[in-house]
Protein backbone atom coordinates (compact mmCIF):
# COMPACT_ATOMS: atom_id res chain seq x y z
CA UNK A 1 0.00 0.00 0.00
CA UNK A 2 1.43 3.44 -0.71
CA UNK A 3 0.02 6.59 0.93
CA UNK A 4 0.86 10.43 -0.64
CA UNK A 5 0.54 12.76 1.99
CA UNK A 6 -0.30 16.51 0.97
CA UNK A 7 0.01 19.83 2.66
CA UNK A 8 -2.62 21.61 0.07
CA UNK A 9 -1.07 24.49 -2.00
CA UNK A 10 -2.16 28.05 -0.99
CA UNK A 11 -1.56 29.22 -4.75
CA UNK A 12 -2.71 27.72 -7.97
CA UNK A 13 0.70 29.10 -9.81
CA UNK A 14 4.02 29.29 -9.13
CA UNK A 15 4.55 32.97 -7.45
CA UNK A 16 8.37 33.84 -8.70
CA UNK A 17 7.86 36.82 -6.10
CA UNK A 18 7.38 34.47 -3.21
CA UNK A 19 10.25 33.79 -1.34
CA UNK A 20 8.81 32.91 2.31
CA UNK A 21 9.63 30.54 4.81
CA UNK A 22 7.00 28.04 5.80
CA UNK A 23 6.15 25.85 9.08
CA UNK A 24 5.98 22.25 8.98
CA UNK A 25 2.55 20.76 8.77
CA UNK A 26 3.08 19.21 12.12
CA UNK A 27 -0.31 17.65 11.90
CA UNK A 28 0.60 15.40 8.46
CA UNK A 29 3.96 14.46 10.13
CA UNK A 30 2.02 12.95 13.10
CA UNK A 31 0.02 10.85 10.46
CA UNK A 32 3.02 10.15 8.19
CA UNK A 33 4.69 8.95 11.52
CA UNK A 34 2.12 6.55 12.81
CA UNK A 35 1.55 5.25 8.86
CA UNK A 36 5.32 4.74 9.05
CA UNK A 37 5.32 2.90 12.14
CA UNK A 38 2.37 0.70 10.73
CA UNK A 39 5.11 -0.67 8.06
CA UNK A 40 2.92 1.23 5.59
CA UNK A 41 4.72 3.32 2.48
CA UNK A 42 4.36 6.79 3.02
CA UNK A 43 5.81 10.13 1.61
CA UNK A 44 4.28 13.87 2.26
CA UNK A 45 4.41 15.84 -0.34
CA UNK A 46 4.39 19.55 1.13
CA UNK A 47 3.01 21.84 -1.64
CA UNK A 48 3.25 25.05 0.09
CA UNK A 49 7.39 25.01 0.93
CA UNK A 50 8.33 23.62 -2.23
CA UNK A 51 6.03 26.42 -4.44
CA UNK A 52 4.57 23.50 -6.65
CA UNK A 53 1.76 24.63 -9.22
CA UNK A 54 -1.58 22.72 -9.08
CA UNK A 55 -0.87 21.60 -12.55
CA UNK A 56 2.82 20.04 -11.71
CA UNK A 57 1.39 18.52 -8.72
CA UNK A 58 -2.06 16.59 -10.21
CA UNK A 59 1.63 15.19 -12.28
CA UNK A 60 2.91 14.42 -9.85
CA UNK A 61 0.44 12.54 -7.99
CA UNK A 62 -0.55 11.02 -11.14
CA UNK A 63 2.81 9.27 -11.91
CA UNK A 64 3.01 8.16 -7.89
CA UNK A 65 -0.15 6.68 -8.21
CA UNK A 66 -0.69 5.49 -4.87
CA UNK A 67 -3.03 3.70 -3.42
CA UNK A 68 -4.17 6.91 -1.11
CA UNK A 69 -4.04 10.45 -1.26
CA UNK A 70 -4.53 11.95 2.12
CA UNK A 71 -4.65 15.84 1.76
CA UNK A 72 -5.33 18.44 4.92
CA UNK A 73 -7.43 21.13 3.29
CA UNK A 74 -8.57 25.25 4.41
CA UNK A 75 -11.45 27.62 3.79
CA UNK A 76 -9.01 29.69 1.73
CA UNK A 77 -7.59 26.53 -0.59
CA UNK A 78 -10.63 24.76 -0.85
CA UNK A 79 -11.25 25.20 -4.48
CA UNK A 80 -7.95 24.30 -5.02
CA UNK A 81 -8.21 20.80 -3.09
CA UNK A 82 -11.43 19.82 -5.22
CA UNK A 83 -9.54 20.86 -8.09
CA UNK A 84 -6.81 18.51 -7.33
CA UNK A 85 -8.61 15.57 -6.36
CA UNK A 86 -11.40 15.89 -9.25
CA UNK A 87 -8.12 15.74 -11.58
CA UNK A 88 -6.90 12.90 -10.19
CA UNK A 89 -8.02 10.29 -13.00
CA UNK A 90 -6.35 6.81 -11.69
CA UNK A 91 -7.80 4.59 -9.19
CA UNK A 92 -6.83 5.54 -5.76
CA UNK A 93 -8.74 6.50 -2.11
CA UNK A 94 -8.74 10.51 -1.19
CA UNK A 95 -8.96 10.85 2.81
CA UNK A 96 -9.37 14.60 3.32
CA UNK A 97 -8.75 16.15 6.97
CA UNK A 98 -7.99 19.19 8.91
CA UNK A 99 -9.57 21.43 11.06
CA UNK A 100 -11.88 22.63 8.86
CA UNK A 101 -13.54 19.66 7.65
CA UNK A 102 -15.59 19.91 10.65
CA UNK A 103 -17.58 22.32 8.75
CA UNK A 104 -16.93 21.71 5.49
CA UNK A 105 -17.85 17.54 4.90
CA UNK A 106 -21.19 18.20 3.52
CA UNK A 107 -19.54 20.44 -0.16
CA UNK A 108 -16.32 17.74 0.19
CA UNK A 109 -18.94 14.64 -0.10
CA UNK A 110 -20.50 16.37 -3.26
CA UNK A 111 -17.20 16.22 -5.14
CA UNK A 112 -17.52 15.06 -8.81
CA UNK A 113 -14.77 11.58 -8.84
CA UNK A 114 -15.24 8.34 -9.05
CA UNK A 115 -12.76 7.46 -6.65
CA UNK A 116 -13.93 6.99 -2.91
CA UNK A 117 -13.84 10.08 -0.49
CA UNK A 118 -13.15 9.56 3.06
CA UNK A 119 -13.51 12.41 5.26
CA UNK A 120 -12.11 12.53 8.83
CA UNK A 121 -12.84 15.30 11.66
CA UNK A 122 -10.46 15.72 14.47
CA UNK A 123 -7.12 13.53 15.00
CA UNK A 124 -6.06 11.99 11.59
CA UNK A 125 -3.05 9.88 13.32
CA UNK A 126 -4.88 6.50 14.76
CA UNK A 127 -7.45 6.21 12.08
CA UNK A 128 -5.30 6.82 9.14
CA UNK A 129 -3.61 3.37 9.29
CA UNK A 130 -6.97 1.88 9.66
CA UNK A 131 -8.34 3.55 7.11
CA UNK A 132 -5.78 2.35 4.70
CA UNK A 133 -5.93 -1.25 6.42
CA UNK A 134 -9.59 -1.32 5.74
CA UNK A 135 -10.68 -2.28 9.27
CA UNK A 136 -11.95 1.15 10.81
CA UNK A 137 -13.45 0.35 13.75
CA UNK A 138 -15.94 3.07 14.46
CA UNK A 139 -19.24 3.52 12.73
CA UNK A 140 -18.99 6.14 10.05
CA UNK A 141 -21.13 8.96 11.13
CA UNK A 142 -22.13 9.48 7.51
CA UNK A 143 -22.15 6.95 4.50
CA UNK A 144 -23.50 7.81 1.09
CA UNK A 145 -21.94 5.42 -1.32
CA UNK A 146 -18.36 5.16 -1.74
CA UNK A 147 -18.12 8.39 0.63
CA UNK A 148 -18.19 8.71 4.38
CA UNK A 149 -17.47 11.15 7.37
CA UNK A 150 -15.95 10.08 9.96
CA UNK A 151 -16.18 11.96 13.47
CA UNK A 152 -12.76 11.69 15.76
CA UNK A 153 -14.28 13.10 18.74
CA UNK A 154 -14.27 12.30 22.26
CA UNK A 155 -16.58 9.02 21.52
CA UNK A 156 -14.17 7.86 19.06
CA UNK A 157 -12.02 4.93 19.57
CA UNK A 158 -9.24 7.09 17.17
CA UNK A 159 -8.88 10.21 19.38
CA UNK A 160 -5.35 10.70 20.50
CA UNK A 161 -6.49 10.87 24.68
CA UNK A 162 -3.05 11.31 25.60
CA UNK A 163 -0.97 13.49 23.24
CA UNK A 164 2.31 12.86 25.35
CA UNK A 165 3.89 10.02 23.45
CA UNK A 166 2.29 10.25 20.10
CA UNK A 167 5.62 10.30 18.04
CA UNK A 168 6.74 12.68 15.63
CA UNK A 169 9.18 11.80 12.66
CA UNK A 170 11.15 14.78 11.63
CA UNK A 171 12.69 13.75 8.40
CA UNK A 172 9.11 14.29 6.83
CA UNK A 173 10.02 18.05 7.35
CA UNK A 174 12.91 18.93 5.17
CA UNK A 175 12.04 22.50 5.74
CA UNK A 176 12.85 22.55 8.96
CA UNK A 177 15.04 24.01 11.18
CA UNK A 178 14.23 26.75 9.70
CA UNK A 179 16.69 29.99 9.47
CA UNK A 180 14.98 32.73 10.63
CA UNK A 181 15.84 36.52 9.14
CA UNK A 182 16.91 37.54 12.65
CA UNK A 183 19.65 34.75 12.54
CA UNK A 184 18.00 32.13 14.92
CA UNK A 185 17.57 28.64 13.71
CA UNK A 186 14.51 27.50 14.76
CA UNK A 187 12.56 24.05 15.09
CA UNK A 188 8.87 23.36 15.67
CA UNK A 189 6.41 21.77 18.46
CA UNK A 190 3.08 21.11 19.31
CA UNK A 191 2.85 21.24 23.31
CA UNK A 192 -1.57 20.96 23.53
CA UNK A 193 -4.07 21.11 21.11
CA UNK A 194 -7.31 22.81 21.27
CA UNK A 195 -8.46 26.32 22.41
CA UNK A 196 -10.32 27.25 25.95
CA UNK A 197 -11.33 30.62 24.31
CA UNK A 198 -14.19 31.39 21.98
CA UNK A 199 -13.00 34.56 19.54
CA UNK A 200 -16.50 34.27 16.99
CA UNK A 201 -14.01 34.72 14.02
CA UNK A 202 -11.98 31.57 14.49
CA UNK A 203 -12.28 27.69 13.44
CA UNK A 204 -10.44 26.86 16.92
CA UNK A 205 -12.71 28.52 19.20
CA UNK A 206 -14.72 26.15 22.06
CA UNK A 207 -17.68 26.31 20.77
CA UNK A 208 -17.54 24.98 17.48
CA UNK A 209 -15.06 22.20 18.72
CA UNK A 210 -17.05 21.39 21.86
CA UNK A 211 -16.73 17.68 21.14
CA UNK A 212 -12.94 17.68 20.85
CA UNK A 213 -11.63 17.89 23.81
CA UNK A 214 -8.40 20.35 24.79
CA UNK A 215 -5.62 18.30 25.73
CA UNK A 216 -1.78 18.95 26.89
CA UNK A 217 1.13 16.82 26.73
CA UNK A 218 3.02 16.09 29.77
CA UNK A 219 6.39 18.16 31.02
CA UNK A 220 8.31 15.19 30.57
CA UNK A 221 6.72 14.01 27.06
CA UNK A 222 8.01 17.94 25.93
CA UNK A 223 11.38 17.85 28.02
CA UNK A 224 11.84 14.54 26.03
CA UNK A 225 11.06 15.83 22.52
CA UNK A 226 13.43 18.90 23.46
CA UNK A 227 15.93 16.31 24.04
CA UNK A 228 15.66 14.77 20.62
CA UNK A 229 16.07 18.21 18.72
CA UNK A 230 18.53 19.45 20.57
CA UNK A 231 20.66 15.90 19.84
CA UNK A 232 19.59 15.44 16.21
CA UNK A 233 20.14 19.34 15.66
CA UNK A 234 22.82 20.71 17.47
CA UNK A 235 22.50 23.71 15.65
CA UNK A 236 19.28 24.80 17.03
CA UNK A 237 19.03 27.43 18.98
CA UNK A 238 14.94 28.49 19.28
CA UNK A 239 11.97 26.46 19.64
CA UNK A 240 8.47 28.00 18.24
CA UNK A 241 5.74 26.45 19.43
CA UNK A 242 2.92 25.94 17.30
CA UNK A 243 -0.03 25.11 19.42
CA UNK A 244 -3.35 27.74 18.88
CA UNK A 245 -2.52 28.94 22.47
CA UNK A 246 0.28 27.51 24.21
CA UNK A 247 0.21 30.21 27.22
CA UNK A 248 -3.33 30.69 28.57
CA UNK A 249 -2.79 31.06 32.36
CA UNK A 250 -0.25 31.34 35.48
CA UNK A 251 -0.64 27.65 35.48
CA UNK A 252 0.41 27.47 31.86
CA UNK A 253 3.09 30.03 32.11
CA UNK A 254 4.87 27.88 35.20
CA UNK A 255 4.66 24.88 32.87
CA UNK A 256 6.59 26.44 29.94
CA UNK A 257 9.05 28.22 32.49
CA UNK A 258 9.50 24.33 33.77
CA UNK A 259 10.04 22.32 30.44
CA UNK A 260 12.07 25.28 28.71
CA UNK A 261 14.51 26.29 31.89
CA UNK A 262 16.56 22.85 31.74
CA UNK A 263 16.91 24.27 28.21
CA UNK A 264 19.81 26.82 26.45
CA UNK A 265 16.87 27.35 23.74
CA UNK A 266 15.28 30.81 23.13
CA UNK A 267 11.68 30.42 22.45
CA UNK A 268 8.51 31.88 20.85
CA UNK A 269 4.90 30.77 21.37
CA UNK A 270 1.35 32.25 21.21
CA UNK A 271 -0.79 33.85 24.44
CA UNK A 272 -3.85 35.70 24.79
CA UNK A 273 -4.19 39.47 26.12
CA UNK A 274 -5.66 37.80 28.93
CA UNK A 275 -3.25 35.62 29.78
CA UNK A 276 -0.54 37.55 32.49
CA UNK A 277 -3.16 39.02 34.04
CA UNK A 278 -2.87 37.12 37.41
CA UNK A 279 0.62 36.58 36.61
CA UNK A 280 3.40 38.01 38.97
CA UNK A 281 6.14 39.94 38.11
CA UNK A 282 8.54 37.46 39.00
CA UNK A 283 6.87 34.48 37.44
CA UNK A 284 7.10 36.76 34.28
CA UNK A 285 10.66 37.46 34.86
CA UNK A 286 10.86 33.54 35.21
CA UNK A 287 9.43 33.34 31.83
CA UNK A 288 12.04 35.09 30.77
CA UNK A 289 14.46 33.63 32.30
CA UNK A 290 12.99 30.21 31.01
CA UNK A 291 14.04 31.55 26.97
CA UNK A 292 11.10 33.12 26.47
CA UNK A 293 12.31 35.51 23.78
CA UNK A 294 9.12 36.56 21.75
CA UNK A 295 5.64 36.23 22.69
CA UNK A 296 2.42 36.10 19.61
CA UNK A 297 -0.99 37.83 21.36
CA UNK A 298 -3.71 38.22 19.01
CA UNK A 299 -4.75 41.70 19.33
CA UNK A 300 -6.73 42.51 16.93
CA UNK A 301 -8.52 45.74 17.35
CA UNK A 302 -8.22 48.59 19.22
CA UNK A 303 -11.88 49.37 18.98
CA UNK A 304 -13.92 48.51 22.42
CA UNK A 305 -17.24 47.91 19.82
CA UNK A 306 -14.99 45.72 17.59
CA UNK A 307 -13.69 44.09 20.35
CA UNK A 308 -16.65 42.89 22.08
CA UNK A 309 -18.15 42.00 18.69
CA UNK A 310 -15.15 39.21 18.46
CA UNK A 311 -15.22 37.77 21.82
CA UNK A 312 -11.76 39.47 22.91
CA UNK A 313 -11.72 41.95 26.11
CA UNK A 314 -13.42 44.93 25.60
CA UNK A 315 -11.35 46.90 27.33
CA UNK A 316 -8.49 48.14 25.99
CA UNK A 317 -6.42 48.96 28.92
CA UNK A 318 -6.64 45.55 29.78
CA UNK A 319 -4.79 44.55 26.79
CA UNK A 320 -2.28 47.71 27.23
CA UNK A 321 -1.60 46.51 30.90
CA UNK A 322 -0.64 42.69 29.92
CA UNK A 323 1.31 43.48 27.18
CA UNK A 324 2.92 45.88 29.24
CA UNK A 325 3.57 43.42 31.53
CA UNK A 326 5.29 41.03 29.21
CA UNK A 327 7.41 43.98 27.91
CA UNK A 328 8.13 44.98 31.42
CA UNK A 329 9.68 41.27 31.98
CA UNK A 330 11.60 41.96 28.57
CA UNK A 331 10.07 40.19 26.33
CA UNK A 332 9.36 41.49 23.26
CA UNK A 333 5.54 40.99 21.03
CA UNK A 334 4.50 40.52 17.62
CA UNK A 335 0.92 41.49 17.54
CA UNK A 336 -1.61 40.04 15.44
CA UNK A 337 -4.35 42.49 13.99
CA UNK A 338 -7.31 42.04 11.59
CA UNK A 339 -9.16 45.15 9.82
CA UNK A 340 -11.87 44.97 7.76
CA UNK A 341 -14.10 42.98 10.38
CA UNK A 342 -18.40 43.11 9.58
CA UNK A 343 -19.49 47.00 9.78
CA UNK A 344 -16.00 48.23 10.99
CA UNK A 345 -15.51 52.04 10.48
CA UNK A 346 -12.80 54.05 9.85
CA UNK A 347 -13.07 55.03 13.54
CA UNK A 348 -12.59 51.79 14.55
CA UNK A 349 -9.52 51.41 12.27
CA UNK A 350 -7.99 54.26 13.68
CA UNK A 351 -8.41 53.04 16.86
CA UNK A 352 -6.72 50.34 16.29
CA UNK A 353 -3.85 51.63 14.43
CA UNK A 354 -3.37 54.34 18.08
CA UNK A 355 -2.91 51.40 19.95
CA UNK A 356 -0.63 49.40 17.36
CA UNK A 357 1.33 52.42 18.19
CA UNK A 358 1.07 52.62 21.28
CA UNK A 359 2.13 49.33 21.91
CA UNK A 360 5.22 50.14 19.87
CA UNK A 361 5.99 53.17 22.14
CA UNK A 362 5.59 51.01 25.40
CA UNK A 363 8.01 48.55 23.94
CA UNK A 364 10.39 51.20 23.44
CA UNK A 365 10.40 52.58 26.45
CA UNK A 366 11.03 48.88 27.81
CA UNK A 367 13.96 48.52 25.41
CA UNK A 368 12.03 45.28 24.08
CA UNK A 369 10.68 45.26 20.24
CA UNK A 370 7.26 45.23 19.09
CA UNK A 371 6.25 44.29 15.35
CA UNK A 372 2.88 43.36 13.64
CA UNK A 373 1.35 40.79 11.79
CA UNK A 374 -1.95 42.17 10.16
CA UNK A 375 -4.43 40.17 8.10
CA UNK A 376 -7.68 41.45 6.19
CA UNK A 377 -10.86 39.88 7.80
CA UNK A 378 -12.09 36.98 6.23
CA UNK A 379 -14.84 34.56 7.28
CA UNK A 380 -13.92 31.35 8.00
CA UNK A 381 -16.67 28.73 7.56
CA UNK A 382 -19.05 28.06 10.23
CA UNK A 383 -17.82 30.42 12.57
CA UNK A 384 -19.53 32.95 14.68
CA UNK A 385 -19.81 36.25 12.61
CA UNK A 386 -19.88 33.51 9.03
CA UNK A 387 -23.21 32.44 10.48
CA UNK A 388 -24.20 35.93 11.52
CA UNK A 389 -23.13 36.99 7.88
CA UNK A 390 -25.01 34.67 6.31
CA UNK A 391 -28.04 35.09 8.60
CA UNK A 392 -27.83 38.47 6.83
CA UNK A 393 -28.21 37.06 3.56
CA UNK A 394 -24.65 38.10 2.50
CA UNK A 395 -23.42 36.46 -0.10
CA UNK A 396 -20.51 34.72 1.59
CA UNK A 397 -18.93 32.78 -1.11
CA UNK A 398 -16.11 32.40 1.76
CA UNK A 399 -14.61 29.37 -0.69
CA UNK A 400 -14.10 31.87 -3.33
CA UNK A 401 -10.92 33.25 -2.21
CA UNK A 402 -8.13 34.88 -4.16
CA UNK A 403 -4.56 35.76 -3.72
CA UNK A 404 -4.50 39.56 -2.69
CA UNK A 405 -1.40 40.16 -5.07
CA UNK A 406 -1.99 43.95 -4.88
CA UNK A 407 -1.63 43.54 -0.79
CA UNK A 408 1.00 41.47 -1.42
CA UNK A 409 2.85 43.76 -3.97
CA UNK A 410 2.67 46.27 -1.15
CA UNK A 411 3.96 44.27 2.02
CA UNK A 412 4.96 40.84 0.98
CA UNK A 413 3.96 37.44 2.85
CA UNK A 414 1.91 36.29 -0.14
CA UNK A 415 1.08 33.64 1.84
CA UNK A 416 -1.28 35.46 4.20
CA UNK A 417 -3.03 38.02 1.75
CA UNK A 418 -6.00 36.59 0.28
CA UNK A 419 -8.96 38.19 -0.17
CA UNK A 420 -12.80 37.03 0.11
CA UNK A 421 -14.56 40.41 0.19
CA UNK A 422 -15.15 43.43 2.04
CA UNK A 423 -17.32 43.42 4.57
CA UNK A 424 -16.30 46.67 7.18
CA UNK A 425 -18.80 49.79 6.58
CA UNK A 426 -15.45 51.88 4.61
CA UNK A 427 -14.52 51.42 0.88
CA UNK A 428 -11.83 48.44 0.49
CA UNK A 429 -9.15 51.33 0.07
CA UNK A 430 -9.15 52.32 3.25
CA UNK A 431 -9.11 48.81 5.01
CA UNK A 432 -5.65 48.06 2.66
CA UNK A 433 -4.31 51.73 3.77
CA UNK A 434 -4.79 50.44 7.74
CA UNK A 435 -3.31 47.11 6.85
CA UNK A 436 -0.28 48.36 5.15
CA UNK A 437 0.19 51.11 7.67
CA UNK A 438 0.19 49.11 10.72
CA UNK A 439 2.30 46.30 9.15
CA UNK A 440 4.62 49.04 8.05
CA UNK A 441 4.61 50.55 11.62
CA UNK A 442 8.01 49.93 12.31
CA UNK A 443 9.38 51.13 8.66
CA UNK A 444 11.23 49.07 6.73
CA UNK A 445 12.76 47.26 10.52
CA UNK A 446 11.24 44.31 11.72
CA UNK A 447 11.26 45.42 15.18
CA UNK A 448 10.60 48.52 16.69
CA UNK A 449 13.56 48.61 18.96
CA UNK A 450 15.84 48.89 15.73
CA UNK A 451 13.58 51.87 14.25
CA UNK A 452 15.56 55.08 13.70
CA UNK A 453 12.05 57.53 12.73
CA UNK A 454 8.55 57.77 14.06
C1 LIG B 1 0.27 26.11 13.04
C2 LIG B 1 -0.81 26.57 12.11
C3 LIG B 1 -0.44 26.91 10.83
C4 LIG B 1 0.96 26.70 10.30
C5 LIG B 1 1.14 25.26 9.79
C6 LIG B 1 -0.01 24.84 8.88
C7 LIG B 1 -0.13 23.38 8.53
N1 LIG B 1 -0.25 23.09 7.25
O1 LIG B 1 -0.11 22.50 9.39
C8 LIG B 1 1.02 27.79 9.19
C9 LIG B 1 1.48 29.11 9.80
C10 LIG B 1 1.91 27.48 7.98
C11 LIG B 1 -0.45 27.90 8.85
C12 LIG B 1 -0.88 28.31 7.63
C13 LIG B 1 -2.22 28.43 7.33
N2 LIG B 1 -3.26 28.33 8.19
CO1 LIG B 1 -3.12 27.72 9.99
N3 LIG B 1 -3.10 27.14 11.77
C14 LIG B 1 -2.17 26.66 12.53
C15 LIG B 1 -2.76 26.32 13.91
C16 LIG B 1 -2.50 27.47 14.89
C17 LIG B 1 -2.27 25.02 14.53
C18 LIG B 1 -2.23 23.83 13.57
C19 LIG B 1 -1.52 22.68 14.21
O2 LIG B 1 -0.36 22.42 13.96
N4 LIG B 1 -2.20 21.95 15.06
C20 LIG B 1 -1.68 20.76 15.71
C21 LIG B 1 -1.80 19.54 14.79
C22 LIG B 1 -1.44 18.29 15.55
O3 LIG B 1 -3.15 19.48 14.41
P1 LIG B 1 -3.69 19.68 12.92
O4 LIG B 1 -2.76 20.40 12.05
O5 LIG B 1 -5.08 20.16 12.99
O6 LIG B 1 -3.73 18.15 12.38
C23 LIG B 1 -4.50 17.13 12.99
C24 LIG B 1 -5.95 17.01 12.52
O7 LIG B 1 -6.53 18.21 12.07
C25 LIG B 1 -5.92 15.97 11.45
N5 LIG B 1 -5.54 16.30 10.07
C26 LIG B 1 -4.90 17.35 9.54
N6 LIG B 1 -4.67 17.16 8.24
C27 LIG B 1 -5.16 15.95 7.93
C28 LIG B 1 -5.16 15.24 6.73
C29 LIG B 1 -5.73 13.96 6.72
C30 LIG B 1 -5.71 13.18 5.46
C31 LIG B 1 -6.33 13.41 7.90
C32 LIG B 1 -6.94 12.07 7.87
C33 LIG B 1 -6.36 14.15 9.08
C34 LIG B 1 -5.74 15.38 9.08
O8 LIG B 1 -4.94 15.09 11.95
C35 LIG B 1 -3.85 15.83 12.51
C36 LIG B 1 -3.22 15.03 13.63
O9 LIG B 1 -4.15 14.73 14.61
C37 LIG B 1 -4.27 26.20 13.53
C38 LIG B 1 -5.24 26.33 14.65
C39 LIG B 1 -5.78 24.96 14.99
N7 LIG B 1 -6.51 24.85 16.04
O10 LIG B 1 -5.58 23.97 14.31
C40 LIG B 1 -4.42 27.23 12.40
C41 LIG B 1 -5.49 27.00 11.35
C42 LIG B 1 -5.61 25.55 11.01
N8 LIG B 1 -4.96 27.70 10.18
C43 LIG B 1 -5.87 28.27 9.46
C44 LIG B 1 -5.63 28.89 8.21
C45 LIG B 1 -6.80 29.59 7.55
C46 LIG B 1 -4.38 28.84 7.60
C47 LIG B 1 -4.01 29.40 6.23
C48 LIG B 1 -4.99 29.06 5.13
C49 LIG B 1 -3.80 30.92 6.43
C50 LIG B 1 -3.61 31.68 5.18
N9 LIG B 1 -2.44 31.68 4.65
O11 LIG B 1 -4.54 32.25 4.70
C51 LIG B 1 -2.65 28.72 5.96
C52 LIG B 1 -2.77 27.37 5.20
C53 LIG B 1 -1.42 26.94 4.69
C54 LIG B 1 -1.20 25.49 4.49
N10 LIG B 1 -1.72 24.85 3.42
O12 LIG B 1 -0.48 24.94 5.27
C55 LIG B 1 -7.23 28.16 10.09
C56 LIG B 1 -8.15 27.18 9.33
C57 LIG B 1 -9.56 27.70 9.25
C58 LIG B 1 -10.23 27.28 8.01
N11 LIG B 1 -11.52 27.13 8.07
O13 LIG B 1 -9.64 27.15 6.98
C59 LIG B 1 -6.88 27.72 11.56
C60 LIG B 1 -7.92 26.83 12.22
C61 LIG B 1 -6.73 29.00 12.43
C62 LIG B 1 -7.93 29.92 12.40
N12 LIG B 1 -7.66 31.16 12.27
O14 LIG B 1 -9.06 29.59 12.50
N13 LIG B 1 -1.23 27.50 9.90
S1 LIG C 1 -8.15 33.33 17.99
FE1 LIG C 1 -6.72 32.31 19.37
S2 LIG C 1 -7.60 32.63 21.42
FE2 LIG C 1 -9.23 33.03 19.95
S3 LIG C 1 -10.33 31.06 19.78
FE3 LIG C 1 -8.80 31.15 18.11
S4 LIG C 1 -6.99 30.09 18.91
FE4 LIG C 1 -8.33 30.62 20.67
Amino acid sequence: MKVLLINSPLFRYKNLLYDEDSLPPIGLGYIGTQLRKSGINVRLIDAVDNRIPLVELIETITKAKPNFVGTNIFTTNYELVKELVESLHFPTHIVVGGLSTKQLYQQILTWNTPNPITVVTGDGELIMSDIVRGSVKDEPFIQQGNRRVFQVNQDSKYLVSDISDIGLDRSFFPNEPITHELGFTEANIVASRGCVYNCTFCAAARSLNKDYPVRERSDASIVAELNEIRNAFPHVNSIRVLDDLFLKSEKSVQKAINVFSPFDFQWRSMAHVQTFRNVGIDLMRGLKESGCFELFIGIESGSPKILSSINKTKDVSVIIENINKVFSAGINVKGYFIYGFPDETEEDMEMTYELALKLKHLSLDHGTNFRTSVFQYRPYHATQIYHELEAQGKNLQATQVTPNSALSELVGRYQFNFHSGNFSAVEYQTVEDYICRTININGVNIFSGLATNT
